[in-house]
């Protein structure tokens, strides 16, 4: 059995537009198991640490503004290969690329007016294994990792 974890988060915009029970219920259909949550408005110098990888990039500043502008749904959740898995339910990073079927490819809107909205596209997701642990770390303390099975585990897993 695998302990595979990830880090998901439904972004401000996502939590302000009423998001977060279509998102989890995104991952509920895929058998995968919630393994924490909690609503957090997260300070700038914690978003710092979370995106450190994109520190040199252009957006950055205005990304951590955004992402401490309100509550964001931090979550964990479990499962075979749910990193690579969560990020195929979340889509393409901008939202004009993401596919229909995708968390951001139905739910990220497109400003036509706007040059740049590529923030605004509704979840976080990690991106490999290793950055998925190290989010986990800063996002939650090990006591708030839950840990139980789930009724429908044995119809899910093989
Ligand atoms: O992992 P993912 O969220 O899909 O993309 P990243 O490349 O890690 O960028 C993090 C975050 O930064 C992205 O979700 C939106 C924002 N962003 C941006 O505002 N402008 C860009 N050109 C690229 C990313
Ligand atoms: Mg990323």
């Amino acid at each position: 059995m695998t302990t595979e974890q990830t880090f998901i988060a439904v972004k401000p915009d996502g939590v302000q537009r009423g998001l977060i029970g279509p998102i989890i219920s995104r991952f509920e259909n895929r058998g995968f198991k919630l393994v924490a949550i909690k609503l957090m408005t997260a300070s700038k110098e914690h978003l710092e640490k979370h995106y450190e990888d994109l520190s040199s990039k252009p957006f950055f500043p205005g990304l951590v503004t955004y992402m401490a502008s309100g509550p964001v749904c931090a979550m964990v959740w479990e499962g075979r290969d749910v990193v690579k898995t969560g990020r195929a339910i979340l889509g393409a990073t901008n939202p004009l690329q993401s596919a229909p079927g995708t968390i951001r490819g139905d739910f990220a809107i497109i400003l036509i007016w706007h040059e740049q909205d590529v923030g605004r596209n509704v979840c976080h997701g990690s991106d490999a294994v290793d950055s998925a642990k190290k989010e986990i770390a800063l996002w939650f303390k090990e006591e708030e990792l839950q840990k139980w099975k789930p009724a429908q585990f044995d119809w899910v897993y093989e």
